[in-house]
């Protein structure tokens, strides 16, 4: 699907969206849990239980769906990231936890498949953190277009609208626009489980339920695909010509694909090296090879012409 495509009409579904992972961009983060919270927009259109104005924090609709896993990242998280979701790598594999693997992948799918469409993914940061994390985690299964159904935007831009259209004298640009400032400044209050994906999830859901009309609107007129998203970072070239379309992932594919025997460290192989998007890495292990190995022939000719010279009379 391009970027040129025609407008999609009214996102059907929005599902908003949070990823808790290893570290931040720099460090090539894995995720350690995610939630996703499906919300038909005629939850936020006319909601269905009853809502008092703000700074009241909104009641949740009463249908939602709601996806929340905790993910085995196999590799460490960061002091900072620990400390702040409360969650390490070494905990995760005691609980069993499994990888981000082709599994997770067929639940998104699958949990998307049961929404009204067009889908469009709300996450806070999303244009930089959760969206391009989650193209790195299927880019390193090889499953690239898993998701390319889905629409995207990013919260952060919408409410910064949305604040600015409210009170455009209130407008500045060096107001804090991170989920706890938003709901902070929304609802006098700061908001509960911050760090968790669920709590934060539940937050986005709140500020997103200030001016749902407006917010509508907005998302409508912005929504990306999916597809457009770069990942966060690069994996090796033969991942990418794994690559397939959506609609081609079969049931075959993902099985291949999926972890057989989970280990110690949370289960499952690992299917791509990650390669970062810029800077020089780590020759690759491969192309060492050749020239030790020319090196090691080399000595061994050496060393035989040597004895052969001391064994030689005169
Ligand atoms: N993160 C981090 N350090 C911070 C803030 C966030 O490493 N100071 C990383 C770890 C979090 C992830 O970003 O799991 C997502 O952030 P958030 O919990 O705000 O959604
Ligand atoms: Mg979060």
């Amino acid at each position: 699907m391009g970027s040129q495509a025609l407008p999609p009409g009214p996102m059907q579904t929005l599902i908003f969206l949070d990823l808790e992972a290893t570290g931040l961009p720099f460090s090539q983060p894995k995720v350690t849990e995610l939630c996703l919270l499906a919300v038909h927009r005629c939850a936020l259109e006319s909601p269905s239980t009853p809502q008092r104005p703000p700074p009241t924090v909104p009641l949740p609709p009463r249908v939602v769906d709601k996806l929340s896993l905790c993910v085995a990242p196999g590799k460490n998280c960061s002091p900072a990231a620990s400390e702040i979701t409360g969650l390490n790598t070494a905990m995760l594999v005691a609980h069993g936890r499994q990888h981000f693997n082709a599994d997770l992948v067929n639940m998104l799918q699958a949990f998307l498949q049961r929404q009204p469409q067009p889908w469009c993914l709300v996450a806070h940061n999303g244009n930089r953190y959760d969206f391009p994390l989650l193209q790195a985690e299927l880019a390193f299964l090889g499953l690239t277009s898993a998701l390319d159904g889905a629409f995207c935007v990013d919260s952060i831009a919408a409410l910064k609208a949305l604040e600015k259209a409210g009170s455009p004298s209130e407008h500045s640009p060096r107001k804090s626009y991170s989920l706890s400032s938003i709901y902070t400044r929304l609802y006098g209050q700061a908001p509960p489980d911050s760090h968790t994906a669920e709590g934060d999830v539940l937050a986005l859901l709140s500020i997103c339920q200030w001016r749902p009309q407006a917010l509508l609107k907005w998302v409508d007129a912005h929504a990306k695909p999916f597809s457009t998203v770069q990942p966060m970072y690069g994996v090796l070239a033969s991942a990418k010509t794994n690559a397939r379309p959506y609609a081609a992932i079969t049931s075959a594919a993902l099985t291949r694909a999926r972890d057989s025997s989970p280990s110690l460290d949370g289960g499952g192989r690992r299917p791509r090296a990650l390669l970062p998007k810029a800077g020089p890495g780590p020759l690759p292990r491969e192309g060492l090879l050749a020239p030790l190995g020319l090196l090691a022939f080399l000595t061994l000719v050496l060393a035989i012409l040597y004895r052969l010279s001391l064994g030689t009379p005169g």
